[in-house]
């Protein structure tokens, strides 16, 4: 059975088996003398160094055996066993297996097609990978790594499939471009990417392996959905190509040096440290923006816990998963803010929407306690439990505060900003002081529609005595010793308009004053060392 084996795997090789002959011929004849041979396998088991199994007989496949020769070799059957470690020219592998120990370097091309599987262990390097109408398993603890100018190509429309286990290793170096058919997969082990990963071609490939990107990948095309991993690298999908879309599922670590623009899907759990995240990104699930990260996107949209560890994010459009009154997706602002940049058009819009997540926020499941769905801040929902409340989640509108930078982002008069800020602090810039009572005076008596940013410190759309209180309950919060001096009588009497206001009771300024008064007496007499006589 065998033999007959062996002659049929040989037989319908005839035309190059006659080709060897010649070519060693050639190598004989002119020593020195640098000649490409074609080597194949007699499809049995056996090792790569006995030399009666390839065609090149009596020399097996090894780049400079004789001198001047390098190796095309071709497996197409049977268990090729590397006990040597050989460097051949190129690979055309089929229908095979290649086991044992030794490493393999391909200076050329490693051509995989129908059913491969590679075992073992020790290293096969090639310059070029080339998968086509393939299957390719990895068994065993055998890694594989291309350096060069790789390819999966989509010979029909079958999925195809690469499997390694979970010793098994997969690096890209080079350029690697992966069109394989619609629902390929890429599955187990560690792939490992420091080169450039193209995905092109409308179709969806799923990596299902240990995938760590400390290199570019560039979806050009489709989908390409990764499997957990941690990344330093960059990412992006095809401005301008609808269908160019990543998917993060499983637990992703982003570090230092990582990036991610275009369009986005954090599926799953995200671990967003040190990186540049742009484009339109989807949180859909539990995820951290921390460090050193910038998050600038032109579209944010969330479903899970969004959590900001960082000072400020910002986006063209904010969308939290869920319908007026009942948000069903959470961004958590701990100790930061959110910018959101609408359009003239939109931003009446943008603001309503802003109001009621943050409404929501503030009062769903226990009004006040900051714990609700929508826009809220773990840090103020902590603050609120002391009884004595300093914080809260602030919506301010840029028209008020004519920031052209906040925090570093760019705003302009159409921005709005929901931040997590001391009482009173009307301009967000942790400070209590005449910059804030400068706005609530320039909206002084606004009966409504008034933000934050206006001086409407209780929420109700009015400024009145009400905020004022507030602020001077707050006032010089945040403040450094030096500008004490400036007290809250002296800075009150800046804007006479204030006093002279006759306020409805109960809050009227007559009343008002005088426990403002009182307030910074007894603030005084605590800082008494450290104000000048
Ligand atoms: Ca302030
Ligand atoms: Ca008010």
């Amino acid at each position: 059975m065998l033999s007959l084996y062996v002659f049929r795997a040989r037989g319908s090789l005839n035309a190059k088996l006659a080709a060897i002959p010649l070519a060693l011929a050639a190598v004989a004849a002119f020593p020195g003398y640098a000649q490409a041979a074609s080597s194949i396998w007699n499809g049995t088991t056996g090792n790569w160094s006995d030399a009666s199994r390839w065609t090149s007989n009596p020399f097996f496949p090894n780049n400079g055996t004789p001198i001047g020769t390098t190796y095309d070799v071709t497996i197409s059957a049977g268990n090729v066993m590397r006990d040597v470690s050989p460097t051949i020219q190129s690979l055309t592998f089929f229908n095979g297996t290649l086991s044992g120990t030794g490493t393999l370097s391909i200076l050329s091309t490693f051509s995989v097609s129908q059913d491969s599987t590679l075992g073992g262990t020790g290293a096969i390097t090639t310059n070029a990978l080339a998968l086509a109408n393939f299957s390719l398993t990895m068994q065993d603890s055998v890694s594989l790594t291309a350096t060069g100018t790789s390819t999966w190509s989509a010979v029909d429309a079958f999925p195809q499939f690469v499997q390694l286990s979970p010793t098994n290793t997969f690096t890209n170096s080079g350029t690697f471009t992966l069109s394989p058919a619609d629902n390929s997969a890429w599955n187990g082990g560690i792939f490992s990417n420091s080169g450039t990963l193209i995905k092109s071609g409308n179709t969806s490939l799923f990596v299902a392996s240990n995938f760590n990107n400390s290199g570019t990948v560039s979806v050009q095309g489709g989908t390409l959905t990764l499997n957990f991993g941690t990344h330093s690298g960059a990412f992006s999908t095809s401005p301008g190509v609808p269908s160019a879309a990543l998917i993060f599922t499983g637990t992703n670590t982003f570090n230092a040096g990582a990036s991610v623009t275009g369009n986005a899907t954090f599926a799953d759990a995200a671990d967003l440290n040190n990186s540049v995240l742009s484009g339109s990104l989807n949180f859909m699930a539990a995820t951290t923006v921390n460090g050193t990260s910038t998050l600038n996107t032109s579209k944010l949209s969330i479903g899970g816990t969004t959590t900001l560890n960082i000072p400020v994010a910002s986006t063209g459009t904010l969308t939290i998963e869920g319908s007026t009154n009942a948000w069903t997706g959470q961004l958590d602002l701990k100790s930061n803010a959110m910018v959101v940049r609408p359009t003239a058009a939109n931003k009446a819009t943008a603001l309503a929407t802003l109001q009621n997540q943050v409404n929501f926020g503030h009062n769903n499941g226990t009004a006040g306690a900051w714990t609700g769905l929508g826009i809220t801040s773990s840090t103020v929902a902590a603050n609120a439990t002391t009884g004595a409340a300093t914080l809260t989640v602030a919506l301010a509108d840029n028209a008020d505060l004519k920031y052209t930078s906040f925090r570093g982002a760019t705003v302009d008069a159409n921005s709005l900003i929901v931040a997590t800020v001391h009482l009173a602090d009307a301009n967000l810039d942790n400070k209590v002081d005449s910059f804030d009572l400068n706005l609530l005076a320039a909206h002084w008596q606004q009966l409504s529609g008034a933000l934050w940013s206006a001086g409407d410190f209780n929420g109700d759309g009015r400024v009145d005595s009400f905020d004022l209180n507030i602020l001077a309950a707050n006032w010089q919060f945040g403040v450094g010793g030096g500008a004490l001096g400036a007290s809250f009588e002296a800075a009150l009497a800046q804007f006479p308009q204030l006093g002279a206001v006759a306020v409805p009771e109960p809050g009227s300024l007559a009343v008002l004053v005088p426990a403002v008064l009182w307030l910074v007496r007894r603030r005084r007499g605590r800082g008494e060392a450290a104000r000048p006589r």
